[in-house]
């Protein structure tokens, strides 16, 4: 890899992501409906140090300070996710007003600094009255989730530059009732297909109804993708790496760009788990205005018992995942080699990494190195000729990691949950003179 400082396209968007359940709190307020991560977080042994989201970062109302902090940072653009609960306490039937108006205050104070919005349905927090109906294994949610995209095109459509249906359906499907790390808690391989299979039926349901109200928003989906490494060069160890592809980034993406799932990955399965009509890929192959991709690290493959671990030579996150930033270039050129892909925005890429506060400063060093590296990757790829609209930091601030809890930091903000006072950590600072030097550079291009 290259030391050079990359030079990002003119045009190119710089922003920072974060999810409703993650930062907004105020979770049961102003007629917000139980999420299945209210229950989830409230079952306990769930969540490694028993926190809840209940006040996360209190951004429900500290939305105002959060948006001019991120104007600061000189970003173009913010990720975000509507809390569908908020906005439909039961995921069927009456909207609440209260929600859209906090959504919509949002986008005003977005406007007014010049922001660009862009927005994701589903961030995993499942109506717990649609969970109570049987939640993704039902196939009715997939007709609410339908209603919903429209009503939120409907009111949003004009002020928002994209809309996504899904964040990462892997995690939903796999973390979420094939392992039960996450909401709402299932263990069992055969629910997490069906799971999948019908949160890409809602994904087509959803870009059909939404594409149906005129809006121009540009319409997508976020995937979670890693590239899968052998190993070794093994027979053994290189099957291994294509089976894990295949059931990983291949499962979401032959059926939206394909229209079937990857026949390596049907072969693993029991196909007699889950059902599938006929028809549902002509649903669920609804051509995208965008590709979301989310990257944080690989999955390296090893067929040995026990398995080799991955050599890590530039370190592991306090997720104890590998920085790995070749991995970004060999996602994405490889899935240019593979599919016919719309533009992609990496919608999230971030570290874990506990910090440091010396003198008033809050230091974290590793954070600055990797998102350095994964940008020298990212400008690699766009080298090869993929083609890559825009970059968001995973997260502007410091928030409610899933079942971690607020133990890890993936954060340019630091938080202090006690007062909830953010400050800028030095990656905040790198990260927003890297953005302003771009830009300086595209002018003087220009
Ligand atoms: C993503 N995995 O989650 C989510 O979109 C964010 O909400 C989250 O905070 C962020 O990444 C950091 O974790 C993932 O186990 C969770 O492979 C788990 C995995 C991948 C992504």
């Amino acid at each position: 890899m290259s030391n050079q400082t990359p030079q990002f396209p003119d045009a190119f968007q710089w922003g920072v992501a974060t999810s409703a359940y993650q930062i907004e709190g105020a979770a049961f307020e102003d007629g917000r409906g139980a999420s299945i991560w209210d229950t989830f977080t409230h079952t306990e042994g769930k969540i490694i140090d028993a926190s809840t989201g209940d006040v996360a970062c209190d951004h429900y109302h500290r939305y105002a300070e959060d948006v001019a902090l991120l104007a600061g940072l000189n970003v173009d653009c913010y990720r975000f996710s509507v809390s569908w609960p908020r906005v439909q306490p039961d995921g069927e039937g009456a909207w609440n007003e209260a929600g859209f108006d906090f959504y919509s205050r949002l986008l005003d104070e977005l406007a007014r600094h010049g922001v660009g919005a862009h927005l994701t349905l589903y961030h995993w927090d499942l109506p717990q009255a649609l969970q109570d109906k049987g939640g993704w294994l039902n196939r009715d949610t997939t007709a609410h989730f339908a209603l919903y995209a429209a009503e939120v095109a409907r009111r949003f459509g004009a002020r928002v530059a994209t809309i996504a249906t899904h964040n990462e359906p892997w995690c939903t499907a796999n973390l979420g009732h094939g392992i039960g790390q996450f909401a709402p808690g299932m263990a069992d391989p055969a629910a997490a297909l069906q799971v999948s299979h019908h949160l890409l039926l809602s994904h087509g349901l959803a870009l059909q109804a939404m594409r149906a109200t005129g809006t121009k928003a540009r319409l997508g989906i976020v995937l979670n993708q890693w590239p899968a490494t052998a190993a070794t060069d093994s027979a053994a160890d290189i099957a291994k790496a294509r089976h894990e592809y295949a059931r990983s980034v291949q499962w979401f993406m032959d059926p939206i760009f394909k229209g079937h799932y990857p026949e390596l990955a049907l072969e693993q399965i029991d196909r007699s788990a889950f059902t599938v009509l006929e028809n549902d890929f002509t649903t669920i192959r609804q051509p995208l205005d965008f590709l979301g991709v989310n990257y944080y690290t690989r999955a390296f493959a090893s067929a040995e018992e026990p398995p080799r671990s991955a050599p890590a030579l530039l370190g592991v996150s306090d997720m104890q995942w590998e920085t790995y930033p070749q991995g970004l270039t060999e996602l994405l050129v490889g899935l240019h080699r593979e599919y016919t892909l719309p533009p992609i925005y990496i919608t999230e890429n971030g570290m874990a990494v506990a910090d440091e506060i010396v003198d008033g400063r809050v230091r974290d060093q590793p954070r600055t190195d990797y998102i350095r590296m994964h940008l020298a990757a990212l400008d690699a790829a766009m080298r090869e000729g993929v083609d890559v609209r825009g970059y968001f930091y995973w997260s502007l601030m410091d928030n409610f990691e899933w079942n971690s809890g607020y133990a890890k930091r993936f954060g340019l903000l630091h938080v202090d949950y006690a007062t909830q006072a953010r400050s800028l950590k030095d990656s905040a600072l790198w990260y927003r003179d890297f953005i302003t030097a771009q830009r300086a550079a595209a002018r003087k291009r220009a």
